[in-house]
């Protein structure tokens, strides 16, 4: 049975590729904070889901969760970063600089770190790596700032991750989600409900299961395959044009 390690699984994203895994016949070690959440997952899935409750912008809590995970779950062959975070929406003028500074420790910082954790045992393996980056970190809109710049790194790091693993039969994707209805925007406006609401109104926006799907069937491609960066949109999400600041 293969095993994936599936960061921020409490929630969202991270949960719906969880259960889409197991339903795959995967096992799955499943982290966050909420340890509630986590102990859902067991619940439901049994010993087919390690709970892993960490902080992943804390090192230490880190390791130690890995250091102890059970024999069954110690060979890791898919690495799944996902956990991350979009903090406001103001423009970088008036922006919280703790608030930027979390969203680089987490969406930065932790990802690179865990990744360097598992590298070695992921090329033993020849096993895989999928990033959850956003279109976002394409796409400059106006409040992205830190956010956008957080995922244009992690489109970044995908690529020159294939680089370095050239030959080791590694395999490295980036996903590039737009709109996906989860508890993203109740973060982004600390707990606004009626905000994030009135994003997804009427929008049809993807669902999490949408993205879950996507990251197993890159998962289960043949070996010789890599799909190296995947933007997705719901049908009702497009672009917008320049904005140009006139003099009155
Ligand atoms: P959710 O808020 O629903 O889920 C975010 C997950 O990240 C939670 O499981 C949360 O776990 C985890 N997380 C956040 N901070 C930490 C931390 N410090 N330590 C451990 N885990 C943490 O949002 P999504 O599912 O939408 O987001 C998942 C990923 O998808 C993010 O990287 C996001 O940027 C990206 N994305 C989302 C899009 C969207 O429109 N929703 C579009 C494009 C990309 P917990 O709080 O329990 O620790
Ligand atoms: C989330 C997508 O457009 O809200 O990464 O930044 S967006």
């Amino acid at each position: 049975m293969k095993t994936a390690i599936v960061t921020g699984a409490t929630s969202g994203i991270g949960q719906a590729t969880t259960k889409a895994l197991v339903d795959a016949g995967w096992q799955v070690i499943a982290t966050g904070r909420r340890a509630d959440r986590l102990t859902a997952l067991v619940e439901e899935y049994g010993d087919r889901v390690h709970a892993a409750v960490f902080d992943i912008r804390d090192d230490a809590a880190r390791d130690a969760a890995l250091d102890v995970l059970p024999t069954s779950f110690r060979g890791i062959d898919l690495l799944v970063n996902n956990a991350g975070l979009a903090l406001g929406t103001s423009a970088a003028q008036s922006a919280d600089l703790d608030q930027w500074r979390t969203m680089i420790d987490t969406n930065v910082t932790a990802l690179v770190s865990i990744t360097h954790r598992l590298l070695p045992g992921l090329i033993e393996r020849k096993g895989g790596i999928v990033n959850i980056a956003s279109v976002a970190g394409t796409y400059p809109y106006p409040g992205g700032n830190v956010y956008g710049g957080t995922k244009a790194f992690v489109q970044q790091f995908t690529l020159n991750l294939r680089s370095d693993l050239h030959g080791t039969g590694v395999r490295v994707s980036a996903i590039d989600p737009g709109m996906v209805e989860t508890e993203f925007t109740l973060v982004r406006t600390s707990g606004d409900e009626s905000a994030s609401d009135t994003l997804y109104a009427g929008a049809e926006p993807m669902t999490a299961e949408d993205i879950a799907a996507t990251v197993l069937w890159i998962a289960t491609l043949p070996p010789h395959l890599n799909i190296n960066r995947l933007e997705l949109m719901p049908v009702t999400q497009s672009f917008s044009g320049f904005q140009v600041a006139r003099k009155s």
